[in-house]
């Protein structure tokens, strides 16, 4: 079949294009290897940047995030015992973030591809993508998607590629070596994650730092908490029953006065999640384009995975409707390195909020004095604090590629 752009994962990078396109009048089809039902399922990111939130508003996909979503107008950092608030309303210029699950963003967009007759193919086995690199201006080759659907052989032939199958995709791989450059670092351990059926016992997230290790108190909704630990990154979930983590948890997360306490429920989901930092350089190649986590990864400390796939989207939709519209290459050209800067801002933030958070085995009595410092003067400190709430909040979107 034929199609103009083709788009491998039905994640929320795939998905939002799929669904910013069509509002260009752009025709793309998706194609994803899990079901449905697994994708909507699957426990991942809650808390969405404000104008990650806008998009999905102004895009008439934000219907239920309106209804649903929690506004969050601060951070807790908490350490020595004592927490401080960052303060959003007065640091960042009145921006927020907003706490809604990734998969219910994704069902949402769904509904929304489905609903206005979009085509996705779920369950689709042995993909892989041609004829990308050698595609475009002088050229008559066209990219191409190849899959088995059902043990049927399927073919899809279009003008673009947008690879928005995740770090562990294709599509990335499929790009010849020489053509890409990788910077990446892997840290040394990872995070103990849980849902819990239990009101959260803050009314906004608390970052914990603490000699046993990292701790953050996240939620769902009112009645579901989301928590996480510290732990080794190949920690074996057997080894952590129910009460375990609610031991480590409070020890991590009490406060020296003894006033806070942390509510327990039925725990509901539980997993443990390694922690990279990874850049693709370029995004692209040829007529394949990269966005989300397919490009990059973040250590999931600053919140910002899938904010950032969002923001590669947004980029992506833009230039792919320009190009339909006048012909000219231009900004799809630039399409990875206008990315490129807000993702190595972002790196940066994500790498700086991991490391003063985390304690690392290879820290000496020195290096934990000197992240107590860090985070005493991120708390004291207008300009830190400022610094810490404009990045969390999600910096600005920059149009122009760097000089
Ligand atoms: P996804 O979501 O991985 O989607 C990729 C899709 O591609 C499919 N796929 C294939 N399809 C066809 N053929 C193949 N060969 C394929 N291989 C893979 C996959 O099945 C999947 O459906 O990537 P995308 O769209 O780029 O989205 C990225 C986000 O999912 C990710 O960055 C965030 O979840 C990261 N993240 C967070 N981000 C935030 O912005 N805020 C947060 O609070 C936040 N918390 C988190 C997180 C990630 C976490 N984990 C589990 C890594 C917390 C955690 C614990
Ligand atoms: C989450 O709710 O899953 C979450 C929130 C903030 C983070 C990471 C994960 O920094």
């Amino acid at each position: 079949m034929r199609t103009q752009v083709g788009i491998v994962g039905a994640g929320p990078a795939g998905l939002l294009l799929s669904h910013l396109l069509h509002l260009h009048g752009i025709e793309s089809v998706v194609v994803e290897s899990r079901s449905r039902q697994y994708v909507e399922e699957r426990v991942r990111a809650g808390l969405l940047e404000q104008m990650t939130a806008d998009l999905l508003v102004e895009t008439g996909v934000g219907a239920r995030l309106q209804r649903e979503g929690l506004v969050h107008h601060g951070i807790f950092l908490r350490f020595g015992g004592r927490s401080h608030r960052i303060d959003f309303d007065e640091l960042a210029g009145g921006h927020t973030v907003v706490i809604y699950p990734q998969n219910k963003v994704v069902a949402d967009l769904f509904d929304a591809r489905l609903n206005a007759g979009g085509q996705i193919f779920f369950e689709a086995q042995e993909t892989s993508i041609h004829d990308f690199a050698e595609a475009g201006p002088g050229s008559s080759l066209k990219p191409k998607i190849r899959f088995r659907e059902h043990g049927e052989s399927r073919e899809i032939v279009c003008d673009l590629i947008a690879g928005c199958d995740g770090f562990h995709g294709i599509c990335r791989p499929s790009i010849p070596r020489d053509r890409l450059a990788i910077f990446d670092r892997i840290y040394p351990f990872g995070w103990l994650g849980i849902l819990a059926e239990a009101p959260p016992s803050s009314p906004e997230l608390v970052y914990a730092y603490h000699e046993r290790g990292f701790a953050l108190l996240s939620m769902r909704s009112p009645h579901l908490g989301r928590l996480y630990i510290q732990c080794a990154p190949d920690e074996d979930i057997e080894k952590w029953p129910d009460e375990r983590i609610w031991a480590e948890l409070h020890a991590r997360l009490a406060t020296s006065d003894g006033k806070w306490t942390l509510a327990e429920g039925p725990v509901v989901q539980k997993g443990v999640t390694g922690m990279r930092s990874f850049v693709t350089e370029p995004m692209q190649c040829g007529r394949l384009f990269l966005a989300g986590d397919a490009a990059h990864i973040v250590p999931p400390t600053g919140a910002k995975g899938l904010n950032l796939a969002v923001a590669d989207v947004r980029v992506l939709a833009r230039a792919i409707a320009e190009y339909y519209a006048t012909g000219k290459e231009g900004l799809l050209q630039s399409y990875s390195r206008i990315c490129l800067r807000r993702v190595w801002k972002v790196q940066r933030f994500s790498w700086w909020m991991t490391s003063m958070l985390h304690l690392f085995e290879t820290d000496n009595a020195f290096d934990r004095r000197r992240q107590l410092a860090e985070l005493d003067y991120v708390a004291s400190s207008r300009a830190a604090s400022q610094t810490l709430a404009e990045n969390y909040v999600g910096l600005p979107m920059e149009w122009d590629p760097p000089k």
